[in-house]
């Protein structure tokens, strides 16, 4: 059944840091709800959300599923992302589909830097967002502590609209600060029932209501005049005001429940309905018309174009499952779109709302919906679907840089071909995955978030593809250069018996700024050699600049110059000045004070203040440099460009230095010379790499 009516869609998220309950707590939501039979549990492996064999071993989320529920005639869709930070891109690019989130949190109050990222990210985008205190029935934490300790982490200010009562095993109802009762918690899906407010909590009840009603009030004029004229504001009109407050991203409220338990569950669903915003209520977005290269705007409304994004791919009983979520318009199963970011069109089949690892047909989508629609032809993750006669682009979806890379191991040759198709159809599904060939080895490198990342990555090609491998160390792709001028000749004459062979060139290298690559200079002058073989003693040259000099890594950054040679009319050719000029240029090499270069990367490290001094003297010790240091509420972000050879196995490094409460994001920088006493090992190395692979 799909709503006919956009004011009574939801769709909304469940965001917090690893193990912080958000798919019990979307569980207690189904269940509560009446969509499900019973709860489905993380650590049994029943839950709906958590159903990748990968995930159940787990016991964790490791990428975003979808579930509909019924509520109080709303079609609320529930998007459940992962949590840990190696799977945080998938979380943000679920988030382009969220309209609202509910942050879960501890009693405590206390967070992980993936929960204050996810906030800063729901900021920016400005999504509604409200914060469920849940696992009451088994943390203990003072109420006003934890709220004071989140207000400041997350740098803002809070609204309860609950307060608990009792706590652990005697966590047993909340007082709502809206009706100002105390609402009890009764049966098994912990519906609640009204009673007067224990008379131990009333003060802590009217300092908080006051809280409530003076953020309302400054949401809005007329409220404001009202409150301050001492009129008491109706339960009507506290909730209209929370309601703008909160999807005006200026109100946070706050309520007290338990996932696990499915205790004050109800109060959610009546939040998510009463207090969270329709489609109708998000913004309009700003897009291109990729025809006119015009600004458009496009706005949550039916009858406006459509326009939806693709924002991720999943692998479906019904074969490859695009979802997207649709900004404004509506679109029907069987109708032909635009994809504006591949110029193409696409016949969209039947659509489905998602349940799970099961799929529900539906017949129209409107704004805020969430779709799956299998077997697009050309449609990929982060692409623009639209109305072709009101063409739409939005922009591409943010990019995350690796953090980490392997080289594959395969366990026969024959295998690589599987392997590459294989991983191509997972990076469908992961666009945080990014696949890669070693230039110098040709092996598969494979890069992620984290190690753990590309763990799971290597146990779904097995379970999913049947391909085998294993995971090399982290490889470091070294190059050479050059940093002095020299000329030298190449000369290849065989001519004894038979046809010979002749070829003379003279060469001129020198070294060429960093980055530039390479450069080739043909100075002939006269016919000294003929036209026809200077490619060929190019070519000669490139080939042997792939091949290396020091270590075998190809050489960048130099410029050649063919200057003179000569030849023979009979015994020229194409492969003799091919070979001229890979010895000329091997004679050149010798000369040219050759050295290797080593890749710098750049490091975004995020931590809590007190690690400061630990990090920067190990980013010290890794013969990195700190670019700049900046704090960012009660943490600090590190830039710095460190050795790419140095930092390979820095994830495992940074968690054990900062008890897992820092992050980080990793990316190229550029090429410097790797310092003089380092520089033999790495030829050692790579010598004895060689002989090992037997060449
Ligand atoms: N007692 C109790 N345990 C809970 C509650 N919520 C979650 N848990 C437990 O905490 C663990 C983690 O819960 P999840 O729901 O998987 O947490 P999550 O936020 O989805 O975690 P990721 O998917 O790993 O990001 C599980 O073992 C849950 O049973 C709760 O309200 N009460
Ligand atoms: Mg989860």
């Amino acid at each position: 059944m799909a709503a006919d009516d956009m004011h009574s869609i939801r769709t909304i998220g469940l965001l917090a840091e690893g193990g912080a309950g958000k798919t019990t707590l979307g569980e207690a939501l189904l269940y509560a709800a009446g969509e499900t039979t019973r709860q489905g549990r993380v650590e049994d492996e029943s839950s709906v959300f958590d159903f990748e064999p990968e995930e159940m071993r787990r016991k964790t989320t490791l990428s975003t599923a979808f579930h509909t529920l019924h509520w109080k005639k709303h079609d609320i869709c529930l998007v459940d992302p992962p949590g840990y930070a190696n799977f945080l891109p998938d979380t943000r690019y679920a988030m382009e589909a969220m309209g609202g989130a509910i942050f879960v949190a501890s009693p405590t109050g206390q967070l992980k830097v993936e929960t204050e990222r996810l906030w800063n990210w729901a900021k920016d985008m400005q999504l509604p967002r409200i914060v469920c205190l849940s696992r009451l029935d088994r943390e203990e934490g003072e109420f006003g502590a934890a709220i004071a300790a989140l207000n400041s982490t997350l740098e803002t200010t809070l609204t309860p609209i609950h307060i608990p009562i009792g706590s652990q095993a005697g966590f047993r109802g909340v007082v709502d600060l809206l009706s100002m009762k105390a609402l009890m918690f009764q049966g098994d899906k912990g519906e609640v029932k009204a009673e007067a407010i224990p008379d131990d909590l009333q003060g802590q009840a009217d300092d908080y209501r006051e809280k409530l009603i003076e953020a309302v009030a400054e949401t809005d004029d007329d409220l404001l005049t009202r409150y301050l004229e001492g009129e008491e504001l109706s339960a009507d009109d506290i909730t209209q005001g929370l309601s703008a407050g909160v999807a005006a991203s200026q109100i946070f409220p706050v309520l007290c429940l338990s996932g696990g338990q499915t205790l004050g569950i109800q109060p959610v669903l009546d939040a998510i309905v009463d207090l969270l915003p329709s489609p109708a209520s998000r913004p309009s977005v700003i897009a291109t018309n990729p025809k006119t290269h015009e600004e458009v705007e496009r706005s949550p409304d039916p009858t406006a174009p459509f326009t939806a994004r693709v924002f991720k791919t999943v692998d479906s009983q019904a074969g490859k499952l695009a979802l997207f979520h649709v900004l404004s318009g509506k679109v029907e199963s069987d109708s032909v779109v635009y994809n504006a970011t591949r110029d193409a069109k696409e016949r969209l089949g039947q659509l489905f709302h998602l349940k799970g690892k099961k799929q529900e047909p539906v017949a129209t989508a409107l704004p805020g919906d969430i779709i799956g629609v299998a077997k697009l032809k050309e449609t990929h993750t982060g692409d623009t679907l639209c109305d072709d006669r009101n063409p739409t682009l939005l922009s591409p979806l943010v990019e995350f840089n690796p953090a980490i890379s392997f080289a594959l191991g395969l366990k026969s040759r024959g295998d690589e071909e599987k392997i590459m198709t294989s991983l191509d159809r997972l990076n469908e599904e992961d666009p945080a995955l990014k696949v890669d060939r070693d230039q110098q080895s040709n092996e598969i490198l494979i890069s992620g978030a984290g190690q753990l990342h590309i763990e799971v990555v290597v146990e779904k090609l097995k379970r999913k593809y049947g391909v085998d491998v294993e995971l090399k160390a982290p490889k470091v792709p070294y190059r050479e250069t050059i940093t002095g001028r020299t000329e030298a000749q190449g000369r290849l004459k065989k001519q004894s018996g038979g046809r010979g062979q002749f070829g003379d060139t003279w060469l001129r290298v020198g070294p060429l700024a960093r980055g530039t690559g390479f450069e080739f200079v043909n100075e002939i002058k006269g016919g000294a050699i003929p036209r026809q073989y200077i490619p060929s003693v190019e070519k000669g040259v490139v080939d042997a600049l792939g091949k290396g000099f020091l270590a075998g890594y190809p050489i960048v950054d130099v410029q050649v110059v063919l200057y003179d040679g000569s030849y023979h009319e009979v015994d020229s050719s194409d492969m003799a000045f091919q070979i001229a000029g890979s010895i000329g240029i091997q004679n050149a090499l010798e000369k040219a004070k050759p050295v290797l270069l080593e890749p710098i990367m750049h490091l975004d490290i995020t931590v809590p203040e007190e690690y400061m001094g630990d990090i920067s003297g190990d980013i010290n010790r890794r013969r990195g440099r700190l670019v700049s240091v900046d704090a960012n509420g009660n943490n600090q972000i590190i830039k710095a460009s460190v050795p790419m050879a140095e930092v390979l196995t820095y994830a495992p490094d940074l968690r054990s230095m900062t008890s897992g409460r820092g992050t980080f994001e990793v990316g190229f920088s550029h090429y410097e010379e790797v310092p003089h006493h380092l520089t033999e090992k790495i030829i050692q190395e790579s010598k004895r790499a060689k002989e090992e692979a037997g060449h």
